[in-house]
């Protein structure tokens, strides 16, 4: 979260994580259809011609005015590619919310697993665990022929019961549900840390 006092504006950093090809980038692409237009700023994409994400995937969001600051939403993506460590770890500097998304496919549970272990040792490297960071799970990709046991992804990803949505990005159904149950726990963190700061001020 930065507070930037002078300019009155508060801004959150919500980066959605998961391994390659899982759906990150359609998530972030339904979401910005979903919002209003005068909400939203630009889409900006860096990827290759064959649409995996070589940098990351970004837009901002406006959300009104809270206690006197304008409240602003960055959404991220990181490129699941394993050979993009570095940036993963950089994107997720300063982050208030983590959406994990996995992929149904049964092809797949060990590439969620290696990117779940991924997500662990980059938030450690920022000095941070799961525990410090509001975060939900998505289970993406429901549509997919034998789907991966919703039951067998909560033991494996999700033992601490953290909230978790099924979804099918690529119709959009989910997108909404997770980041909205997301922002909830953020904004509900950052009322907690501001209350904080008050009482020592
Ligand atoms: N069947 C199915 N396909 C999906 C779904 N969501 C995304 N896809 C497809 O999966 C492929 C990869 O989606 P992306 O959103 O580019 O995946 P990504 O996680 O951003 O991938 P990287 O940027 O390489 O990490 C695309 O062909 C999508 O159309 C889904 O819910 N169901
Ligand atoms: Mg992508």
């Amino acid at each position: 979260m930065r507070l930037n006092s002078l300019k009155r504006t508060l801004s959150v950093k919500i980066v959605y994580y998961g391994p390659g090809l899982c759906g990150k980038t359609t998530n972030l692409e339904a979401l910005h259809r979903q919002f209003p237009e005068r909400q939203r700023g630009a889409m900006l994409q860096l990827d290759t011609e064959t649409e995996r994400t070589l940098f990351f995937d970004y837009f901002p969001l406006s959300l009104g005015t809270l206690g006197g600051y304008r409240v602003k939403v960055d959404f991220f993506t990181v490129p699941g590619q394993s050979f993009y460590q570095a940036t993963r770890r950089v994107v997720l500097e300063g982050v208030d919310g983590i959406v994990f998304v996995a992929d149904s496919s049964p092809d797949r549970e060990d590439a969620n697993l290696v990117s779940y272990e991924d997500m662990l040792r980059n938030l450690d490297r920022n000095r941070k665990t799961l525990a410090d960071v509001p975060h939900v799970f998505q289970w993406n990709k429901r549509d997919v022929p034998r789907p991966i046991p919703v039951s067998v992804l909560q033991r494996q990803l999700n033992p601490h019961g953290a909230q978790s949505f099924e979804a099918v990005a690529i119709r959009g159904d989910g997108v909404w549900e997770t980041q909205s149950s997301l922002l909830q726990q953020v904004f509900e963190s950052v009322r907690k840390a501001t209350a904080v700061r008050a009482q020592n001020a």
